[in-house]
């Protein structure tokens, strides 16, 4: 039987959880559909060791509720995944959104009803939810890329993916131990790997910039004078590119000597998180900019790494600093000192095959107990593209996003009526704060749905002219940026055959809030309200 509900949220992560809430509080009736067993998103699924958020706890979280914000504790100042998960759980039962929410509920499909006035849900417990407004809280790195390794079926151990972490406990005392993979998430696991596994082999085929977090307990302090003045703090916050505070000299290099370039980066190099990858003003632009920058990192990781050879490995050289994404590490590069760990460079040898011992690459085998995939996802698309989402014509989202997803303000795609996306393609989402994007949507989300409701309107639709404009508008100007220059998943090219594209806004929040302010207050210029 046809369940009727005003909107469908899908996914209960941090998007999805604060659009419960806000669809609530504008009395809609509302269904959360998660297919995990949890609340969390990616909270829920990544909890690898090692695994923690890489923007400051204190801006890494909801601003909605002054009471939340104020009352929780963060005990760190770049939060462990458990106390995020921890948050999240704590958001669900505060607000009673547990009950708004299916679990265990995989949404499989969504198609316009005969009369094209609402979308018909489908999930995989046989549900069928008729509804006005479907909102995609569906992730932008839940899509967890397969290991396609070819022989993984004949390995006799363990084998676990970072991005689908088992809820056991996994134990890697007296196991030899592979890990695939360096980016943020190898980046976080292999170190605590290292720690208690009898040895862990690292697979490396694009080598990573790594800056050191110099996490640490809570700076109650500074969270206290936060605390006191949390609205103004969030206010303040919007006004920086990432959405919360992330401080550049504001100054291109050119503007420095090489001492006091030196001294500038190496103060950021100490003070560790994000900092150092912001500094300068053509540092994302000219890559002879970016190259000092890289110079720098690259003496950095000669110095700690005591073997030549291992070090020369781990220096990027075939991408500039920032055009893939910039991890935040607790003791990376030193973890290749210790005894029991080894790089492996599979760029030169690639693996080959996985056997029923270990892995094989074209230059020798491994023999190992257990493997780690710390691969990536299918980027900010492939939630989405993994449900068949078709319209009234019966075109799916996949078949529409195959040359490029195209989007008007990452919010809406042309030719899918009331279907709403938090932190879609072209808008800043990955590259900013993801919980300050996320809340943004939401709120614009919510306030559409009212506008439409006060006015006694059904729909809203991205017209495809808006949408190309847009998509044309982020793709110019990422071609002017070195992110659209190296292979990365910024540009969907970890994926075989996906279209080469740059996956969100690239000038951060402030210049998107005005241009998405600008467009409503135009009568919701380039949408078709009607
Ligand atoms: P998610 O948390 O991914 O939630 C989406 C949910 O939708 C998931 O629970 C999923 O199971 C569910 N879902 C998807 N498809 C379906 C379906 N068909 N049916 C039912 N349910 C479905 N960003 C930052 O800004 N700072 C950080 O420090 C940071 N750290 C990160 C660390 C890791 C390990 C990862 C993987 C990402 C990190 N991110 C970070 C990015 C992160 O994606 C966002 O910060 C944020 O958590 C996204 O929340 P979300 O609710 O949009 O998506
Ligand atoms: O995934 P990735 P991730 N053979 O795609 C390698 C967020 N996040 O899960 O680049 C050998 O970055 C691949 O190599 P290459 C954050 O936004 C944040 O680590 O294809 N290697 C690469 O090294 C992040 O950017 C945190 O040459 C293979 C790695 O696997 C995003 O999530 C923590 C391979 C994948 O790196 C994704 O990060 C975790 C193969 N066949 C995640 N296939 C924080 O710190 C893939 N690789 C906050």
């Amino acid at each position: 039987m046809t369940e009727v509900k005003d909107v469908v949220v899908v996914g209960a992560g941090f998007a999805g959880l604060a659009a419960l809430y806000k669809m609530r509080a504008l009395g809609l009736s509302v269904a959360g559909i998660e297919q995990a067993p949890d609340v969390g998103g990616v909270w829920y699924h990544n909890n690898y060791p090692g695994a923690r958020c890489d923007v400051e706890s204190v801006d890494y979280s909801y601003s909605f509720s002054d009471a939340l914000q104020v009352e929780w504790e963060w005990t760190e100042k770049y939060a462990a995944q458990p106390e995020i998960l921890a948050y999240l759980r704590h958001v669900a039962e505060r607000f009673d959104l547990r009950p708004l929410i299916r679990f265990n509920t995989r949404v499989l499909s969504a198609s316009r009803e005969a009369e094209d006035r609402r979308w018909l849900v489908e999930t995989d417990a046989g549900d069928v939810i008729s509804c006005e407004y479907l909102v995609m809280a569906s992730g932008s790195l839940s899509a967890p890329k397969d290991p396609d390794f070819a022989g993984l079926q004949d390995f006799k151990g363990e084998w676990y993916q970072t991005s689908f972490w088992p809820k056991d406990p996994v134990k890697f005392e007296g196991k030899r131990v592979g890990l695939i993979g360096t980016g943020s998430s190898g980046v976080q696991s292999g170190p605590k790997i290292a720690e208690t596994a009898e040895h862990l082999t690292v697979f490396q085929r694009t080598p990573v910039f790594t800056i050191p977090a110099r996490n640490g307990p809570m700076d109650q302090e500074k969270f206290t004078a936060v605390k006191a003045r949390y609205p103004e703090y969030r206010e303040e916050a919007k006004t920086f590119r990432i959405g919360s505070p992330l401080y550049s000299t504001g100054r291109p290099t050119t503007d420095f000597t090489p001492d006091e370039l030196r001294q500038v980066l190496a103060a950021r190099w100490e003070a560790g998180g994000p900092a150092l990858s912001g500094s300068f003003t053509d540092a994302g632009r000219v890559l002879e900019a970016n190259n000092k920058v890289v110079a720098f990192v690259h003496e950095r990781i000669r110095e700690i790494v005591k073997d030549p050879e291992t070090a020369e490995l781990l220096c990027p050289k075939d991408h500039p600093i920032g055009a893939r994404r910039i991890c935040i590490d607790t003791d990376y590069y030193a973890t290749y000192n210790r005894e029991n760990v080894t790089l492996v460079d599979v760029r030169t040898h690639p693996i080959e095959r996985i056997t029923a011992a270990g892995i094989k690459t074209t230059e020798k085998e491994y023999p190992l107990d257990m493997i780690v995939f710390a691969i990536g996802f299918d980027a900010v698309t492939g939630a989405m593209t993994r449900i068949n989402i078709t319209n009234k014509e019966g075109l799916s989202i996949a078949d529409k996003w195959r040359d490029g997803a195209g989007t008007y303000l990452g919010l809406m795609t042309a030719g899918f009526p009331n279907l709403f996306i938090v932190t879609g393609p072209g808008s800043p989402s990955v590259l900013v704060n993801m919980v300050a994007a996320i809340e943004h949507d939401v709120h614009w989300i919510g306030d559409t749905i009212s506008y439409l409701r006060k006015n006694h309107l059904q729909r809203i639709e991205a017209t495809a002219e808006a949408e190309d404009e847009w998509t044309d508008h982020v793709a110019e100007i990422g071609s002017g940026l070195l992110l659209s220059k190296a292979n990365s998943w910024y540009m969907g090219s970890n994926i075989a055959g996906k279209k080469r594209f740059l996956v969100a806004y690239p000038l951060g929040m402030p210049p998107y809030r005005q241009k998405v302010e600008e467009i409503v207050a135009d009568g919701y210029r380039g949408f078709v309200l009607s």
